[in-house]
Parts: structure tokens; sequence; C-alpha cells
């Protein structure tokens, strides 16, 4: 793969005018034929020939306006068809054909096969895997697609847009015909063959128009689909109350299947998902199960305004549709649940996954200005720090004008391909607020660290605040300029009241936002009568690192009494850390674990306050996980370490508060019916929360073993199973719990998944051993990438102890699984290997073992430019 430059594009020479695919669907010999209507760009050279994008192809044939092109005029490769002497001025039909073998497609990318369905994956350059084509975001068509299968095992023809009719076509076999009239990129293209069974219903639009909505499972599944249906017809609403946006399809279709490199994806009117994120039912999905699928739903859905009718113009401008669309999903999530609970686990998701990335090796920009593998920027910086971006416009400009620039980027852009910077000049352009400063966001990588230093002059009655702001170089961008960053903040005085300050100097300061725009600003806050307690960065307004020494009595002011949720979570989370730290320092001493009485008090005070929303006590119990005590100590990391000083810590808060705890196991949610919405969800994470706690105070593991038994939906249940197989992995209550579980779900994919993660999740060195055991039961499957990430990404991602052993062993066996795994799918293994990003921040011997794993997979020979890249990047 070569290395391609945002500031190498340019537009193509031939614009695309039309599409019309024919498919002779057939598994290991597809014929696919495209006519293609051209016409030469007016501003480009009369003598450019046409060059189409290949991946693995081969070329069956070739007409130029119906007639057999000469050899000499063209010349085919797999990766490319360049044709020359083509007309200057008058339109012109290409008809490439070709023959495809999605049998043998393991890479999921392009047309391929899945538990015996046809179904494809184009984005972002899959498309060239099934024909010849300009495939780039930037070139938009509209397409018809006709469809040919033998009737047997494809009852159903699917691709974009509306259908248009069908029949029988000759012996056996059947056709159908689409069209998508809204010009689209390729990336956008779907197609799906095969044998499903499907659950109706129907969306009535704002104008009144009723779309067909269907989604389609494997036959019997239907009633796992009902939730998923339920949050579809949800988001079309939402999207039209909140940002005006209707659907404009007569039909929408989600397709479920099992082997998907991604979550979803958002093919025009076609989206094809992970069934991982629409099957649900109380009995095999978890209430993240069921948050996920309506989140994600969503995702996909929203798309179809941005991402699809406004898309990219290059893959550099990911985030355009990605950051955005989270973004929107995010806030839909609140809507529908607890605002203030989502941001709390918004938040926590970007620390652990987004703020590494951008620390590490693999930093890059929300808009990158280079790539290798574009497949490997679909990234936590693209997708949630360019939510967090777009959030800040938002908080920068307020609702109001927020929603016109929103308002403006739809009209300006309909149906072009845009860039971040239409997007951006959207918002300047619809408030009048200069963001050139701001597009620094976009442009550079990296956390900023704001450091806060503040006094209060009594006599003045005056405030101050000294922030300072630095980022640390990252690759590529060695120096870095100060950006605009919002911080929302209240002034609390002892009455618990917020301060209003008679004026604000040094800098902007709107509705409790402070605009820090400077390296080093002063704001001097005056008529605050009384000493505030300053809470800083409410709602996590950027997404920044913050280094502020507060003491330990603001902190505990703000836990319990600021109006801002995030906030008080914020001051717990800032009243845990030391304590986890100094813990953890203890334990490589070989010192007792102390544990802080403020917090410990704190804590079950708030866990035990039946006035505040039971998820967000959950949010407050579960303390920073091991991966953040990692981050927060910022080098020569000892995970075992830090296993044992949490488990010190929890150990002590549990036994302090098991009262508290006990109230709180027994009673909240008991008996209860079950239901995934927000609150049950939340009452019985605050009950499973406690359930774990008692565990650590109780050493034992029959509470959990009750719970287990006990249990009537998939949360509890393998939430007990996790209780047991943390905390009592060699007890007899835990290996008859598992055998239990496998029994029960043998013939479920996805909670077989769960089996499989819930042990490849057991702390501690015995891990690898027991992953290797897993990988040989008959239910692993090599080629299933759910089933690939519930044992190798979970030893990787999610067990620290077990992966980070002392001997390197684990770091040597994910080198080989990335091998072999690349020679599959090489997304799949790109992906897994990011879990090695934060390498050179483990202690020194540990770290040698990482390199050396390293190593080997960067003189693996025959690599991926996936692989290749990520490793490249890693070591580098
Ligand atoms: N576009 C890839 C899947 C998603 O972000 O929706
Ligand atoms: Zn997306």
């Amino acid at each position: 793969g070569q290395i391609v430059h945002l500031a190498d594009y340019r537009p193509t020479d031939f614009v695309l005018e039309r599409v019309d695919l024919t498919f002779e669907l057939d598994p290991k010999n597809t014929k696919v034929e495209a006519r293609l209507i051209f016409q030469r760009r007016e501003s480009a050279d009369r003598h450019a020939p046409l060059v189409l994008d290949g991946d693995e192809l081969k070329l069956s044939s070739l007409l130029l306006d119906q007639v057999e092109l000469p050899a000499a005029q063209y010349e085919a490769t797999p990766d490319s068809l360049t044709i020359r002497d083509l007309p200057a001025e008058s339109p012109f039909e290409i008809c490439v054909t070709n023959y495809i073998n999605p049998q043998v497609n393991t890479q999921l990318m392009g047309l391929y096969r899945t538990n015996g369905v046809y179904c494809t994956q184009c984005e972002a350059e899959g498309f060239r895997r099934i024909t010849y084509f300009p495939d780039r975001p930037d070139v938009l068509a509209p397409y018809t697609v006709t469809i040919i299968a033998a009737k047997e095992g494809n009852p159903l023809l699917l691709s974009n847009g509306n259908f248009l009719g069908g029949g029988n076509y000759d012996e056996g076999r059947h056709f159908a015909a689409w069209f998508d009239p809204h010009p689209k990129p390729s990336y956008l293209f779907a197609l799906v063959a095969g044998d499903l069974g499907v659950v109706e219903d129907t969306f009535t639009t704002m104008s009144g128009r009723e779309v067909a909505l269907k989604i389609y499972v494997e036959h019997g599944k239907e009633p796992r689909a009902a939730y998923a249906m339920d949050a579809l017809k949800r988001s079309m609403k939402w999207d039209e109350e909140r940002f005006g946006r209707e659907y404009d399809l007569d039909i929408f279709m989600i397709v479920a299947v099992s082997d998907f490199n991604m979550g979803a994806m958002e093919n025009k009117g076609l989206n094809v998902f992970n069934d991982k994120f629409v099957l649900a039912d109380p009995e095999t999905a978890s209430d993240a199960d069921y948050a996920n699928i309506e989140r994600i739903i969503a995702h996909e859905y929203f798309h179809n305004w941005t991402g699809n009718r406004i898309t990219c113009r290059d893959w550099f401008q990911l985030c355009l549709k990605e950051g955005l669309t989270v973004y929107r999903d995010q806030e839909f999530s609140s809507d529908m649940r607890s605002r203030p609970v989502k941001r709390i686990a918004d938040v926590r998701h970007l620390k652990s996954e987004q703020f590494p990335e951008d620390s590490g090796p693999l930093a890059h920009p929300p808009r990158p200005d280079t790539y290798r593998e574009i497949n490997n920027f679909y990234t936590t910086t693209v997708y949630e720090k360019g939510a967090e971006v777009t959030r800040m416009i938002a908080t920068i400009l307020g609702a109001e004008d927020f929603k016109k620039g929103m308002d403006l980027y739809f009209e300006r852009h309909d149906g072009e391909a845009a860039t971040v910077e239409d997007f951006v000049r959207s918002f300047a352009d619809a408030s009048g607020r200069d963001l050139s400063q701001f597009s620094l966001w976009y442009t550079e990588a990296g956390t900023p660290l704001v450091s806060v230093s503040s006094a209060y002059d009594a006599g003045k009655a005056t405030f101050s605040l000294t922030l300072e702001q630095t980022t640390a170089p990252t690759p590529g961008q060695p120096v870095k300029q100060p950006r605009h960053i919002p911080l929302s903040l209240a002034l609390i005085l002892d009455n618990g009241q917020i301060a209003e300050p008679q004026a604000v100097e040094g800098g902007e300061y709107r509705d409790g936002v402070l605009h820090l725009t400077q390296r080093n600003q002063t704001f001097s806050f005056s008529g605050i009568s009384s000493r505030p307690v300053l809470s800083i960065n409410r709602s996590f307004s950027a997404p920044i690192n913050l280094h502020f020494e507060q003491n330990a009595a603001d902190l505990v002011q703000i836990a319990r009494h600021e109006t801002d949720m995030f906030a008080r979570f914020q001051a717990l989370t800032d009243l845990a850390l030391p304590v986890l730290i100094a813990a953890t320092k203890a334990v490589q001493k070989g010192e007792d674990v102390r544990t802080d009485a403020d917090l410990i008090a704190t804590l079950i005070e708030i866990i035990g306050d039946d006035a505040l929303e039971p998820a967000f006590r959950a949010q407050a119990l579960a303390l920073p996980s091991e991966t953040d005590i990692a981050r927060e100590l910022g080098g020569n990391t000892d995970p075992d370490a830090i296993h044992k000083a949490r488990n010190a810590t929890i150990t002590a808060i549990a036994t302090a508060g098991q009262d508290t705890l006990r109230r709180l196991a027994d009673d909240a949610a008991n008996g209860e019916a079950y239901s995934p919405d927000a609150g049950s969800a939340g009452r019985r994470s605050l009950r499973n929360g406690a359930l774990t706690f008692l565990a650590f105070a109780e050493g034992t593991p029959e509470r959990a073993a009750k719970a287990y038994a006990g249990a009537t939906n998939m949360t509890d249940l393998a939430h007990a199973l996790s209780v047991l197989t943390q905390r009592f992995p060699d007890s007899a209550e835990t290996k008859e719990a598992l055998a239990a579980f496998e029994k029960r779900f043998a013939d479920n994919a996805l909670v077989l998944d769960k089996w499989f993660s819930l042990q490849a999740a057991i702390p501690g060195e015995g891990a690898l051993d027991r992953i290797k055991a897993l990988m040989k039961s008959k239910h692993f499957i090599a080629t299933n990438p759910n089933r690939v990430r519930s044992l190798v990404g979970t030893l990787a991602f999610s067990n620290p102890t077990g992966f980070h052993r002392a001997d390197g062993a684990a770091y040597r066996f994910l080198a080989e699984q990335i091998i072999a795994i690349d020679k599959r799918n090489p997304q799949l293994a790109a992906r897994i290997l990011t879990s090695m990003r934060s390498w050179r921040s483990l202690e020194a011997s540990r770290a040698d073992h990482a390199k050396a794993a390293l190593s080997t997979i960067a003189e693996a020979k025959g690599l991926s430019t996936d692989v290749s890249d990520i490793v490249g990047r890693i070591l580098k």
C-alpha cells in the first residue's frame, strides 16, 4: 500500500452519470456486469485515460458503447483497469464483465457468503473487489441493480433503493431489479440474497409518506428483532423532530448477518448489521446489548442524512460523517435514556479508548492528512473524538446557532461529497463566529492538558483563574498550537448557589462557558461574595486532561452537591484516583494498602442515596478501571500491582459499606419483570454492582451462585457469572455455572460469545492456557469475527493481568494469532493488534517482551497492508 496524501486530492477526470449492475449469483462463480455511463469533465485533459480501481479482479470482457474494445486500448491488472482514447465530449458507456468467488472471500470485504447468505461490505474500498470502478466517495451516481439467482436458497434478492420488479428468469432462476434514485458513492452499495425470515412494520414520515420497514434475520429469530424494529421507528421519529430529517425512499431494510467485521453498515436503504446488534430478547441479551442495539440502529439510520445524502469528498473526511453521526446517536440515546448517565458512560469510554490512542504511536487527528490503509482509520479518534469536536461546536455556538448551522449544512451540501471545512463553514456562516482556531481540533492530534490554578481575593470579591494549555507532540506533529477550548464552569458558593459574576475579564465567558484560546490565560471574576468551589469542565465540555490540585473537601462538596451530575461523577473519580495510585505504589513496595476515609464515606453515601438515579449510583460504584489507573500512572506500568491495589481498595470500601450494599443487592429491582428501559436497567446495574462489591467483602461465591441460580434474565445471569469467574474462577460453583450456561445456550452463537469472553477475561497468568484450551472447544469458529474477538480480543483488550503476563507469553501468543488471522481477515487482525498500542508505557521487562513479539509480526512474510501499517506505526 502506497501512502495517500490529502494534499494530493483532485477530482476525477470523468463524471459518472449512471450505474447499471447485473449480478448472476453463484457461490463460487458470480458474474458481474457493470454498465457505466461516463462523461469527460470539461476541465479535464482531452487525452486523460479512464482509470478504474480493482482488487483481486480478472477482466472477462470490456465494451465501449456496446462494441468490444481492442486490447491495445486498455490495460487490465488485478487492481486497475486503464482505458485510453475515450470520447472527449459525448457521454459513453463502458461495460465491464468479470467473475468473482464469494465463497472464498474470507476478508468479508466485497461480496461474500455468511451462513449461506450472499452479503456485501463495501466501505471503505470493498466495491473494487466486486467490479472495476471509480471506487472513491466523491463519485456519486444513481444505481440500477438486477440480481439473478437460483430460486432455491435465494427467495430474497435485495439491493439499495426502491424495488422495481422481478420474476422468473430461466430454468430454476429468478431475478429482482432495484433502483436507487439518490446518487451515491460505491461504498454505500449493498446486495443481499438468500433465505431469511422477516419482521415488517411501517413508518409514516412527517410529510405523510408511508415507508415499509423490514428487518431480515435467520428463520426462527424473528421475535428477537422486535426491539431493533422499535428502536428504528424511534430513530426515524427523533431525526424528524430534532434535526428535521425525513426518510427518502419507500422502503428501509436491515439485514442481520453473523459474519461481519464491523458493528453495522449504513448502505443506502439496506443496512447490513452484525447480528449482535439486532437480535435481543430478555433471556439472551443483556441491558448493555439492548442499549447497543438502540444506539447502532439509530447510528446507521442517521447516516442516511449524515453520510449518505451528504457524503465525504475523500476518506480523510471520514469524521465528517462518523463524528457527526456518533454525536447524533449520543444525543438520541441521551433523549431516550438518562442524559447524565449517558454522558458519564461516553466519557468513560472516550478516556479508556481514545485518550490512550491519542497519546500513543497510533495518534492521529480526527481529520488525518495521510494514510496507508484507510481501514485502519475507523478509529475511536475519528468516531468518538469526532463526536466530541461536534459537541464542542454545539457548546460554543449554543443550541440555537448550532441548529441554524446544521440546517445550513443540510441545505448547502445535500447531494454532495463534502469536507470538514464545508461543515465548519456552515456553522461559522450561520452564527457569525470565527471558527478558524477551533478547526485545529480537526487537524491536530493529541489531548490537550489544561493546568488550572486559582486564587480568591476576599477584599476585592474577585476570583481569578489561571489556565495553561499544552499538547504533547504526536507522530508527525512535533509542535502544537493553542486551541480554542470551551470550558463549562460553575463557581459554587457556600450556600450551594452558583455565583453570577458581575464581570469577567481576561477572555470570553458566556452562558457559563469560558473560552480558553491562548496558551496562558488568566480570567478574573468579580462580584464573588465568598470563596467559591470551582467546578470546571462540567459535562466534560472539552475532551482534555485537566491538572488541578483541588483539595479533598472541595471535591467532596462537588461530589455531593453539584447540579451537573457529570461533575459529581468526575469529583468522585478525582477522589478515587489518587487513592488507587497510592495503593498501587504501596503494593509495589510490599506495604499495606490504605483506603482514604473521605472516599469511602462519600462513595457509600452516594450509592445509598435513594434520591439519586440508580444508574448514576452504579457508575459511581464502578471505580476507575485498571486501565484508567494505568493511564493515570502514565508509564512504567505493572498491571499485576494495579490489579491487586484496586481489589484491595474495593475490599476496603465493600467491607465498610456492607450494610448499604446488602440493602442494594437485596432490594433494588427484585421481583421486577424484565423490561429493557433505562430505568429498569439502571436498577439492575446498581444491584449487580453491589453484588460485585459484596463478593469482595464476603470472600465466598455463595451470594453470586445464588444470584446465578435465581436470575431470570441475561443481564443478571451474565453478571452473576462474571462475579463467579472473576472472583472465584476455581470454585465448584463457578465450574458448575459455566457448564450449565454452555449447555443451556449451546445453539445460540451470540450467547456463546459471552461464555467465551467471560472466561477469557478471568484475571491472572492462567488466562493464556485457558484461552488456548477454549480455542480447541467445539464451539470455537476461527472464521467468525465475533468469536475471535470474544476470545483473542477479550484477552488483549480486557484482561490486563492475563495479557501483560510478566513472562511475555501472551504477547507471543497474540503475535501468532495476528499472523494467522491476517491470512484470512486482515481488518480483524489489524484491529486486534491495536491492543498493543500502549506497549511503551509498560515497565521495562514487559516492554521488551512486547517489542520482541511485535517484531515477530513485523518480520512475518506476506503481511497485509492493514497489519503491516499498524505494526509499523506501533514500533516506530
Ligand atoms: N460506516 C461504517 C459503519 C458505521 O460507522 O456506521
Ligand atoms: Zn458510522
